[in-house]
């Protein structure tokens, strides 16, 4: 296993009263865009720490350097960097690479989804009560208070076990190989689900809205699942949002 000296020893700074950008951040976010652009010039790039073009509008590569930040910062090895590959707000292309376990994910469409070298499917999951299921809080950061929680105690009487990471690209990366059965968040940004998208997508399973079409990038509604759970999943959030 790799061993990170700064794991836990970041040089940190905030963004926000609790969001937290590292030196790693934002020399990872360099790297990535500098070498993108000197391979694809002609392709846009939409990045956490630097910003970008809107992200439904043509080719675009959208890259969270570092998911997971703040599990970074204390010291915890979930972490990982995603890179998606977007045309008109679809994504065609993922890799998402966690450094403290050295696992790659990745998916092309019509390519399969894959991990390390094997090829990787949903769970067979098909009822909640079997069902270990993710969830993240950004909606903390941005400053709203929607049901994050509420929802959370739905779940959590009704499925297995529910858990939260503290890294959106990695657990969705957990729904595509059958790890997680299930995962949702509110107001989660395009670099934190764009990649894992087309990984889940490609491992049979599906990433929409609360409500099953989807996601607006600009709200970040995000609910994915195995496929066999979705309906299920919703029902739950349907519950919550008859209006
Ligand atoms: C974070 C996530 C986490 C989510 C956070 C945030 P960052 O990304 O992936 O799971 O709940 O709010 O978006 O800031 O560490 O790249």
């Amino acid at each position: 296993m790799t061993h990170f000296s700064l794991l836990g020893q970041a040089e940190v700074f905030h963004k926000g009263r609790i969001d937290l950008v590292t030196v790693a951040d934002q020399e990872s976010e360099s790297y990535i865009k500098e070498a993108l652009h000197a391979a694809y010039p002609e392709i846009g790039f939409h990045g956490e720490e630097g910003g970008g073009s809107v992200y439904d509008q043509g080719r675009l590569f959208v890259a969270d350097p570092l998911d997971g930040t703040t599990n970074f910062v204390h010291g915890l090895p979930l972490f990982c960097v995603s890179i998606a590959y977007v045309v008109d707000g679809q994504p065609q292309a993922g890799v998402v690479y966690a450094p403290y376990f050295d696992e790659f994910f990745w998916a092309a469409k019509g390519e399969g989804a894959w991990h390390d070298g094997r090829r990787i499917h949903v769970s067979t999951t098909a009822n909640l009560v079997d069902a270990e299921l993710e969830f993240g809080f950004s909606c903390v950061r941005a400053g709203l208070k929607p049901d994050t929680m509420p929802i959370a105690s739905d779940f959590v009487y009704r499925a297995q076990c529910i858990r939260a990471l503290g890294s959106a690209a990695l657990a969705l990366c957990y729904v595509a190989d059958g790890r997680f059965d299930g995962f949702w968040e509110y107001y989660i940004r395009p670099w934190d689900w764009a990649a894992a998208q087309i990984i889940i997508e490609e491992a049979g399973g599906k990433l929409t809205d609360f409500r099953g079409g989807p996601v607006d990038w600009r709200t970040g509604r995000v609910l994915a699942s195995n496929g066999l759970l979705h309906e299920q999943m919703m029902a739950v959030f349907a519950e919550r949002h008859q209006n």
